[in-house]
C-alpha cells in the first residue's frame, strides 16, 4: 500500500469490502470509515451505559427476590455491553476520556429510548421485550459488519440480550395472565414504549443521511427501515401470544407481501428526543456527569494502582 496514492488505497479498501473481507484495526482504512465507526460505536457504547438508567429505577422496587435477582443481572449486563463497546472503539485510536468527554459535553448522541420514563414495573417487562427485542434485530446484522472488533462485540452481546428479551416478555407474559388491574398496566407500558422503540432504528430510509456511505461499507447490512420491518414482522405475533394490543390502529397482515403495514412514526418527537428535549434527557445526562464526578476517586486509584504495578515489573 506504500507507493499508492489516497484514491488508489481507498479502491483497494472498497474492493476488500466488496469481496465480504473483515477490516481489522491495523489494516489501513479511509479516515472517513474511521470517523463514521467512532462515532456509531461510541453512540452504541454510550447507549448501553445510559440504558442502565430507566431499569436501575426499579431495582429497588421489583416485586419479588428473583425479580430483583434478574434485573439486577441484566442492568450490569448492559453496563459490561458499554465497556465491550468502549474497548472496540478504542481500537479506533481515540481514548476512553475522549470518548466519555464528547459524550458528557453532549457532542456525541445516545439513543432516543432511554430518555423516555420507566413508570409502573410493567415497563421493565417492555423493556426488555421490546427494547431489547429491537435491540437485537438491529445487533445481529451488525454482527455482520465489517469492522471485526464491532463485528465480534456484537455476537456476544446479542447471546446476552436474547436472555433480556426472553425476560422481559416473561414478565409481560405473567402480568397479562394476572389481574384486570395488572393487564392493564402491561398494556400501558406498552403503548407507550411501542411507538418509541419502532424509533430506535433510526429515520426513515429517505431521510438518513449515513445509511448510503455505511451500506456501501457493510458497516451497515440492511437499511432503518427494513431492520424496523423485520423486527414489527416478528413482534406483533408475540403481542397476540399473550393479548397485548400493538398501539396502532393502522397495523395490517399484508397477504401478498407477507409484512405488517404500519402506521405513520412522529418523526417529529424522535428529532425532538435527539435534540434534548425528551422527557428524561436533562435527567439522564445530569445522572451520568454526576456519576463520572463521583466515580473520580476509582480511576485516580485504579491508574496508581496500575502504575504500581508497571513499576513492579520493570524493577522486576
Ligand atoms: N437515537 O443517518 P442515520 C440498546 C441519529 S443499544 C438517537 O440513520 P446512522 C441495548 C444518528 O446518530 C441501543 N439518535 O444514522 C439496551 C444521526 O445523527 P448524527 C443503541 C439517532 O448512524 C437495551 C442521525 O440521527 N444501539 O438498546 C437514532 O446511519 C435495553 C441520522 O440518522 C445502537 O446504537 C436514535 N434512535 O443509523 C440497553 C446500535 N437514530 O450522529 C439497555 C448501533 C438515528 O449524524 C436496555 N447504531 N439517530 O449526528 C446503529 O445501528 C445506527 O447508528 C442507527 C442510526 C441505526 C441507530
Amino acid at each position: 500500500m506504500k507507493n499508492l496514492t489516497e484514491q488508489e488505497r481507498e479502491k483497494k479498501f472498497q474492493e476488500r469490502i466488496d469481496r465480504g473481507e473483515i477490516i481489522e484495526p491495523k489494516d489501513w482504512m479511509p479516515e472517513r470509515y474511521r470517523s463514521q465507526l467512532i462515532r456509531m460505536m461510541s453512540q452504541h457504547a454510550h447507549s448501553e451505559i445510559v440504558g442502565m438508567l430507566p431499569e436501575g429505577n426499579w431495582i429497588t422496587r421489583a416485586p419479588s427476590l428473583k425479580r430483583k435477582a434478574v434485573l439486577l443481572a441484566k442492568v450490569q449486563d448492559e453496563g459490561g455491553h458499554g465497556l465491550y463497546i468502549y474497548s472496540g472503539t478504542e481500537t479506533l485510536n481515540i481514548s476512553r476520556e475522549e470518548l466519555v468527554g464528547e459524550f458528557l459535553s453532549g457532542k456525541a448522541k445516545y439513543s432516543s429510548i432511554f430518555n423516555y420514563p420507566t413508570l409502573t414495573w410493567a415497563d421493565i417487562g417492555a423493556i426488555g421485550w421490546l427494547v431489547d427485542g429491537a435491540a437485537i434485530v438491529n445487533q445481529t446484522a451488525l454482527a455482520k459488519c465489517s469492522y471485526g472488533p464491532y463485528a465480534r462485540a456484537m455476537v456476544r452481546i446479542c447471546k446476552e440480550e436474547n436472555f433480556h428479551h426472553k425476560q422481559g416478555y416473561e414478565i409481560l407474559a405473567t402480568l397479562m395472565k394476572g389481574t384486570e388491574g395488572q393487564k392493564a398496566m402491561a398494556q400501558d407500558a406498552v403503548n407507550r414504549w411501542w411507538w418509541p422503540s419502532l424509533m430506535m432504528f433510526g429515520p426513515s430510509d429517505k431521510d438518513s443521511p449515513n445509511s448510503a456511505e455505511l451500506m456501501r461499507w457493510k458497516v451497515k447490512r440492511f437499511s432503518n427501515d427494513d431492520l424496523r420491518q423485520r423486527f414489527i414482522d416478528r413482534t406483533v405475533p408475540q403481542a397476540d401470544n399473550i393479548g397485548i394490543k400493538i398501539p396502532d390502529p393502522m397495523l395490517k397482515f399484508n397477504e401478498t407481501t407477507s409484512h405488517y403495514e404500519y402506521g405513520p412514526i412522529n418523526w417529529e418527537e424522535f428529532y425532538n428526543v435527539i435534540k434534548g428535549n425528551g422527557i428524561c434527557n436533562r435527567e439522564r445526562m445530569k445522572a451520568r456527569r454526576a456519576a463520572h464526578t463521583d466515580g473520580r476517586w476509582v480511576r485516580e486509584a485504579a491508574e496508581a494502582y496500575a502504575k504500581k504495578q508497571t513499576a513492579k515489573g520493570i524493577e522486576a
